[in-house]
């Protein structure tokens, strides 16, 4: 079967890629990813400067594996070094026998400013002629001490996208968007983005579910120091909100945006039921970060065995296919 796919418009040869966050804050790790089957390479979140983020423990994962969390608090290089030549050219270079991959780059300002000014310099590297293929804005970073999900604030929300959409820049901007646990707020959520339909190209569902909480039974202390340990929460424990934002977006959201579906993806099937949901292609975080890339060719393998089984002989075949009871 074939598993190619587009988002918002960039060909994607294989419909799966990583997402934001876990082994994607250099060229090296970047560089992995472009070697292994999977379809795109984003960026670790950058802000204007470069960061340590928050201090350790930061990370946590269930003795089952079925949950995970993190606060790490946007620890990366600067959005000069992700958009730097050497660090693209050191990263597509390994994409395998001379292709080029589609290089993304997320970014998760911790001002309006600050996001105005990383889109304008992303711009001009487009226009020098970089080969970033698009922006990922990420609206819904949970572990900022101190400030709010971005687009849990809907007046926030629109004032970013309307100042956005003023500068008329030219590039595919996509929106990483945060869990929404009410039908209303997801609803509200869709409206705005279809008001910006010429800028938004896509939005990805979803980013960790925000101010988790795991306890140590031994020390009685949060695992994670930073935050009195509230951490975003990942992994399999949240693959089924994901697979409802997914759903619900892509029925809210006009046809021309994309959705990209990302929460607790491990195998081929998982990656199926995101594409029944309505995702033109799915991203994979915590399992890449306990596996390493190599969950892209496994997942990439399992989802064409999959596909080839139920007889779907393209990705685009099984998008948005969700049976329904009634
Ligand atoms: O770096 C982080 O703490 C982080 C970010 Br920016 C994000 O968007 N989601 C997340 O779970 N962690």
């Amino acid at each position: 079967a074939d598993l190619s796919s587009s988002v918002g418009g960039i060909p994607l040869v294989s419909c799966v890629y990583n997402a934001s966050g876990p082994r994607t804050g250099s060229s090296a790790a970047l560089s992995k990813i472009a070697a292994s089957s999977a379809g795109a390479i984003l960026t670790k979140s950058a802000t204007l400067e470069a960061q340590n983020g928050n201090p350790q423990p930061r990370t946590w994962h269930a003795e089952d594996n079925k949950a995970s969390m993190n606060s790490e608090g946007l620890p990366n290089s600067g959005i000069d070094y992700y958009i730097d030549s050497t660090t693209i050219q050191e990263t597509l270079e390994a994409c395998p026998n001379g292709t080029k991959k589609p290089y993304l780059v997320s970014i998760s300002g911790k001002t309006l400013q600050d996001n105005l000014e990383m889109l304008d310099r992303i711009a001009k590297k487009i226009s020098e002629g970089e080969p970033i293929a698009g922006v990922e804005l990420n609206l819904a970073c949970p572990n900022v001490i101190g400030k709010p999900i971005i687009a849990y604030d809907f007046d926030q929300m629109k004032d970013i996208l309307s100042t956005i959409s003023n500068k008329k820049h030219k590039f595919i901007l996509g929106l990483k968007l945060p869990p929404y646990l009410d039908s209303k707020h997801l609803q509200q959520a869709a409206a705005i983005i279809n008001d910006y339909s010429t800028l938004v190209s896509y939005v990805v569902c979803i980013n960790t579910i925000g101010n988790a909480l795991s306890v140590d039974e031994v020390s009685e202390a949060p695992f994670i120091s930073s935050n009195n340990g509230l951490a975003g929460l990942s992994g399999p424990a949240v693959k089924y909100t994901a697979l409802a934002n997914v759903r619900q977006m892509r029925q809210q959201l006009k046809s021309e945006i994309d959705v990209v579906g990302v929460g607790g993806i491990e195998t081929g099937t998982d990656a199926f039921l995101f594409l029944l949901c309505g995702a033109s292609a799915v991203q994979v975080g915590t399992c890449h970060w306990k596996e390493g890339p190599q969950c892209f060719d496994r997942i990439c393998t399992e989802l064409q065995q999959l596909l080839n089984e139920k007889g779907y002989t393209s990705v685009q075949d099984c998008i948005g296919k969700l049976k329904s009871w009634s």
